[in-house]
């Protein structure tokens, strides 16, 4: 593939976390490093095992392929390869391949003097898989507490463990976290209205800059976040949503079992109503 003309002048050597110069070069566009090694390794592992585990299944149906967990009479135990020791293995192979992707991240960033900004937003995403399927069902005792790797039964799964507190949207941390995806969306779409509004005139049109940014929202509300302010304030709540999704799984079972309805009685029990 053709490199940009100025591709090269960032194409360099060094900051890398493991290997040294080993495999510390590009295949096409692509920076390689040890961890994009790994990357490739543990992804085409575990997919394969997907596929494998769909060949000795009863369906192709894309919708109806389903990798489960061990059943829970396994434990935290190792369970065989058909009942539940593909899930094992798979996950394993997401794991790793999400956190050398994350790593393959920070040497890039490394090498180009950037913060780690990326990495870690993309590490928020990691935990809140890592929760679901090593941390919670650890908590829990038994690998059969993951949720199983398809695409209608993890929407079963999710329904199920939803009714398991009799009403999900009732969990405090739940809401947190609702409410951060949702602000999140309304603050992408002012931000990316704003900025095409201002960068992407009609044809022939001037090009408005900051000043304009600023004051549009200074006179619709009286108030600008500012430039690097929105993007400061977009991590923090897309982060935040990945965050509280997390807390809210993990304290679900671990940390409270009964309704999640019944939580809110600490309001009704408030001495301020007697
Ligand atoms: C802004 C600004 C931007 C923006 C946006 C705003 C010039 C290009 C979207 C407006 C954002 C505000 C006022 C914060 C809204 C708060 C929440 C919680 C959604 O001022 O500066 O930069 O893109």
């Amino acid at each position: 593939m053709a490199m940009l003309s100025f591709e090269r002048k960032y194409r360099v050597r060094g900051g890398t976390l493991i290997g040294g110069d080993l495999f510390d070069f590009w295949v096409g566009p692509f920076y390689v490093g040890f961890f994009g090694v790994t990357t490739l390794f543990f992804a085409v592992l575990g997919t394969g095992l997907i596929f494998y585990g769909a060949s000795q299944g009863p369906t192709w149906n894309p919708w109806q392929i389903s990798i489960a967990p061990p059943d829970l009479k396994y434990g935290l135990g190792l369970a065989p390869l058909m009942d539940g020791g593909l899930w094992q293995i798979i996950t394993i192979c997401a794991i790793g391949a999400f956190g050398s992707w994350a790593l393959r991240e920070v040497e890039i960033c490394r090498k180009l003097g950037m913060g780690y900004h990326v990495p870690f937003a993309f590490s928020v995403a990691i935990l809140a898989y890592v929760t679901l399927v090593v941390v919670r069902p650890i908590l829990l005792g038994a690998w059969g507490h993951g949720f199983p790797y398809g695409i209608f039964s993890h929407l079963d799964w999710v329904s199920n463990v939803g009714y398991q507190y009799l009403h999900f949207h009732y969990n405090p941390a739940h809401m947190l976290a609702v409410t951060f995806f949702f602000t999140t969306t309304l603050a992408l779409a002012l931000h990316g209205s704003l900025i095409l509004s201002a960068s992407n005139p009609p044809a022939g049109g001037a090009v408005k800059t900051a000043e304009h940014e600023n004051t549009f929202f200074r006179d619709t509300i009286g108030y600008s976040i500012g430039a690097l302010g929105i993007h400061r304030l977009g991590l923090f709540i897309a982060l935040s949503a990945g965050f509280w999704s997390a807390v809210c799984i993990v304290i679900s079972g671990p940390f409270w079992t009964k309704s999640w309805p019944e939580w809110w009685t600490w309001w009704l029990d408030l001495p301020i109503w007697s």
